[in-house]
């Protein structure tokens, strides 16, 4: 049995756990002293040493991001941190933002440091103010208290952290249409390459890094990289916040090491809801494809996921049971992506609305012959031919549950969902 390892969550259930005093007397800033005492260089080497991935979705390595940046011209580099958490079913970064914002203020001035950069940004989703306001908070607290601001610590190292709220939109947690965001333009995603580690805010080179990534960073240093590699696997190094909701007893956030399963999570969260089995569920939010009971005793590291035919994604677990029509809970998903498609490529925004049409249909038990045949063939027509991940993430339910539940889309021809489902059995749908 995989023990859970409360780091970043550990003090979440403090008395005013988000306060400077707390995270003072839970090792706060001592990480950003070590930090300053060392050259970049080896902070760097420390993050790819870690083996650290980025827990925004793609899991690309962190230490190997910040060393993409070009040598320093004399001009500014950025660090921006993509708080635009807004996966359907992630719930992470923003309960690690309420309860402990130090450990990401601290990640703040411990990777500007590293790469040089003099003015960091907090890019918040637009809907939650109070988190917005949270942040806000401690940055002044951390201001006044030196760890932000001018020389800090003495050591002569300046830094700012701006935090900025969004306006609402899920493309914009896209690193590239966040940043077009941040320089007040409409967010759209841009052409990559160039990566913004070359041309990123106000076309400078600039490290985007999410929110769990850069808060990992602090106890990272403080206890080393051998201890960060010691946990997890291979190749998945380290711990992540696993958010269990649905049908479970106790959903919520769990920390762990990378590599547990969604057995042994459940486990922990109390179990399914009395008298209920698991039916399907998400391992990284609705952009992976779904999982069934099947895939209990998947690792959840991003090899393993992704070699049973998912994504590790945000640890976005979405457990639902065998009350849940898998046909309706596919085209909420789907509402969700037509809604938020920007519109700039004409096979996610033409694609994401048929997708919709066609589940609408088949939600009602109103879907004809061919609906399954139609949608599959508009899955393969956005899949890789979308400018952005978005689109492609779209595919990702519609074909997943046609694999695994295709008899519910038939169903799906004669039979509405509350008939199949009678919505009184389900808490959810
Ligand atoms: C420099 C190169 N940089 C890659 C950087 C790149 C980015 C990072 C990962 O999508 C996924 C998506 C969602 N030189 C580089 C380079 N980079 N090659 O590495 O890049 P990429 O393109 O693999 O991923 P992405 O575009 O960041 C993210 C999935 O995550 N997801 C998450 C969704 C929602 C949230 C949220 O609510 N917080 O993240 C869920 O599964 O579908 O596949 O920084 O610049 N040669
Ligand atoms: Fe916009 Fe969708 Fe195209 Fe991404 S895939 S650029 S969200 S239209």
């Amino acid at each position: 049995m995989t023990d859970l390892t409360p780091i970043l969550t550990k003090f979440w259930d403090a008395a005013q756990s988000w306060t400077l005093q707390t995270y003072l007397d839970n090792e706060g800033y001592q990480a950003l002293d070590k930090a300053l005492g060392m050259s970049q260089e080896d902070l760097v080497a420390m993050a790819k040493d870690s083996g650290l991935r980025g827990r925004g979705g793609a899991g690309f390595p962190t230490g190997m991001k910040w060393g993409f940046l070009p040598k320093p011209d004399g001009g500014p580099r950025y660090l921006v941190v993509n708080a635009d958490e807004s996966e359907p079913g992630t719930c992470k970064d923003i309960p690690l933002m309420m309860a402990a914002p130090h450990f990401l203020i601290e990640g703040v001035a411990i990777t500007s440091y590293a790469i040089g950069c003099n003015h960091a940004f907090i890019y918040v989703r637009g809907e939650v103010v109070h988190v917005y306001r949270r942040l806000q908070k401690a940055v002044e607290e951390a201001y006044a208290a030196g760890h932000l601001g001018k020389n800090i610590h003495g050591t002569g190292f300046d830094l700012d952290v701006t935090v900025h709220a969004g306006a609402g939109a899920y493309i914009c947690g896209e690193e590239t249409a966040l940043l077009d965001s941040l320089e007040g333009r409409r967010g759209q995603p841009r052409l990559k390459p160039p990566f913004p580690a070359v041309a990123g805010l106000y076309a400078r080179p600039t490290v985007v890094n999410n929110v769990e990534s850069i808060a990992s960073v602090p106890p990272i240093l403080l206890h080393g990289a051998d201890w960060f590699k010691g946990m997890g696997t291979e190749k998945s190094s380290g711990f992540g916040i696993f958010s269990l909701s649905g049908h479970v007893t106790r959903p919520g956030q769990y920390e762990a090491p990378l590599g547990i399963t969604l057995r042994e999570l459940i486990d922990m969260a109390g179990g399914m809801r009395n008298g209920h089995q698991l039916k399907f569920w998400t391992p990284g939010g609705s952009s992976t494809p779904i999982f069934t009971a099947e895939h209990l005793d998947v690792p959840l590291d991003f090899e393993s996921v992704a070699a049973a035919g998912s994504m590790l994604g945000t640890r976005a677990l979405q457990i639902f049971d065998e009350t849940v029509s898998v046909v309706r809970a596919v085209s909420r998903w789907i509402d969700f992506y037509a809604h938020e498609s920007c519109g700039k490529c004409t096979p996610c925004r033409e694609g994401t609305f048929w997708l919709k049409q066609i589940m609408t249909r088949l939600e009602h038990g109103q879907g004809t012959q061919g609906d399954i045949d139609t949608l599959l063939d508009v899955c393969d027509n956005i899949l890789g031919r979308s400018f952005c991940a978005l689109g492609d993430g779209a595919t990702s339910p519609v074909t997943s549950a046609v694999q695994y539940f295709r008899e519910e889309f038939e169903t799906g021809m004669h039979t509405p969902w509350w008939v199949a489902f009678p919505p009184e059995r389900s808490v959810l749908f």
